[in-house]
């Protein structure tokens, strides 16, 4: 038998970009994204979300959805732009009254509001006028952004991600530009990263001084696959740890333990920026809780072919920095999206986070399974994802059962919806979208995550 604490976070969460549509009204502003998928061979069909699942006019029936199924917590993003749509002086007041009014029906039927402020859709304003996160005066803008969300929303919402994924917005956007904004370097994602790290830790130094009466918390979600030795030679071993380090590392260190992995500074030399001795002390310990998203699981090996890009997947980072082969096992089941069904990588990653960073609050913000789902007489069987939430909650179980403080869980994703370069042809909801009608149709795991949240387990 599987049971969760009384006080576990269950959750499921979206995106702005993903899920709102209505892109240019009620005095909303372009993002980079609005930007990026207007260029020809960026997202696969041509797709936009100009109108994504309209979320922008369903909400109060999404809302119902979520209580319907027995979600007591919801992790959705404000969109920048919608609010400030030149991403900075003036205010967008339709955005702001659009977040109170889900806030307000979200609070109306129980469900706690989790805000990520920042999921990549960064006002292309500041990206075409202000270099976008290149440029080091971004913390800034964030900050100044922040507060706008602080002191409209915090009355309310007591539960704040700053970033999510700054790997992706660093490694996607800047170094392989298969993301908004699509550039290609090998060290602009260093600089990237630097500048989401120092923005993440002015938002975080605001909340905890301008608005401390708010008596919430505040913290970053990082994404991390686990690395599993291909062998049990040292050198594989090592490969494997130094593979998390570029990962995760790269973000969790600065934050836990005060500046970023020694192996990162060794290989890159200065294409890593240094942080100022009161850059240090604002990052560090700026994390209420660890963030984490995990979807998948790969091999890592010593790579001796020097320079060569070895790592097919996106998920290697830049990998002749590395030196760092990364597989798959065969005998592992593949999503839709070619990211391997493995467990107990979840469980070995909460593990070595919980070891490295002292044993912190880990709340799972994002993990699911994609797939070509069918809707047929009606209904979705999605007994694959099913499986796939059925055993990567039995390896968190285990996790707190190990002494692990893994505090909650949030499902990839509430809905169908915009898979940034991969468009609409890729389906990671819980429930199935319609997308000629927007009907949203509940898949079985919709229905399995009902009966597990209500009993505490299964
Ligand atoms: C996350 N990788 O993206 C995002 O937070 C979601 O918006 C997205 O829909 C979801 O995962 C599924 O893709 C990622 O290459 C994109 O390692 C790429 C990677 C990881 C996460």
């Amino acid at each position: 038998m599987i049971k969760f604490s009384n006080d576990f976070v269950w959750g499921t969460a979206t995106s702005s970009y993903q899920i709102e549509g209505a892109h240019n009204i009620d005095g909303k502003g372009p993002s980079i994204w609005d930007a990026f998928c207007t260029i020809p061979n960026r997202i696969k069909n041509g797709d936009n979300a100009n109108e994504a699942i309209d979320h922008y006019h369903n909400y109060k029936e999404d809302v119902a959805l979520l209580k319907s199924q027995g979600f007591t917590a919801y992790r959705f993003s404000i969109s920048w732009s919608r609010i400030m749509p030149e991403g900075k002086g003036k205010i967008n007041e339709e955005g702001i009254q659009f977040y109170n009014n889900l806030i307000d029906e979200l609070l109306a039927n129980d469900i706690t509001p989790w805000v990520t402020l920042y999921h990549w859709d960064l006002p292309l304003a500041l990206q075409m006028e202000n270099d976008g996160w290149l440029n080091p005066d971004i913390a800034c803008y964030f900050e100044a952004y922040a507060k706008v969300c602080f002191k409209h929303f915090g009355d309310r919402v007591k539960n704040w991600i700053t970033l999510n994924e700054p790997w992706v917005v660093s490694i996607l956007g800047y170094g392989q530009g298969v993301f908004a904004p699509g550039r290609v370097s090998n060290s602009e994602p260093y600089l990237v990263g630097h500048h989401l790290l120092l923005a993440h830790a002015h938002a975080v130094n605001l909340y905890k001084t301008e608005f401390a009466h708010q008596n919430g918390i505040i913290g970053i979600t990082n994404n991390c696959d686990w690395r599993e030795p291909l062998t049990d030679k040292p050198e594989d071993i090592e490969a494997a740890q130094r593979a998390l380090l570029f990962f995760i590392g790269w973000f969790a260190d600065p934050i836990y333990l005060g500046d970023y992995p020694k192996v990162m500074k060794d290989r890159l030399g200065d294409r890593l920026p240094k942080f100022t001795v009161d850059e240090k002390k604002l990052i560090k310990n700026s994390s209420d809780f660890f963030g984490l998203n995990h979807y998948t699981t790969m091999y890592a090996a010593q790579d001796d072919n020097k320079g060569v890009k070895s790592s097919v997947y996106g998920n290697g980072g830049i990998s002749e920095d590395q030196d760092v082969l990364l597989t798959q096992d065969e005998s592992w089941p593949l999503t839709e999206f070619n990211w391997a069904v493995v467990p107990w990588g979840c469980y070995k990653l909460l593990d070595w986070i919980s070891k490295r960073y002292n044993n912190p609050d880990i709340y799972i913000t994002e993990n699911g399974f994609a797939c070509d789902d069918k809707l047929e007489n009606g209904k979705v069987n999605d007994t694959d994802r099913l499986d796939y939430y059925r055993q990567y909650l039995e390896a968190c179980h285990k996790a707190i059962e190990n002494g692990i403080k893994l505090k909650g869980y949030f499902a990839w994703s509430l809905f169908d919806n915009f898979e940034w370069a991969s468009g609409y042809s890729i389906r990671f909801g819980i429930n199935y979208i319609d997308y000629k009608t927007m009907e949203r149709i509940p898949k079985a795991s919709a229905n399995w995550f009902k009966e597990a949240i209500k009993n505490k387990g299964w």
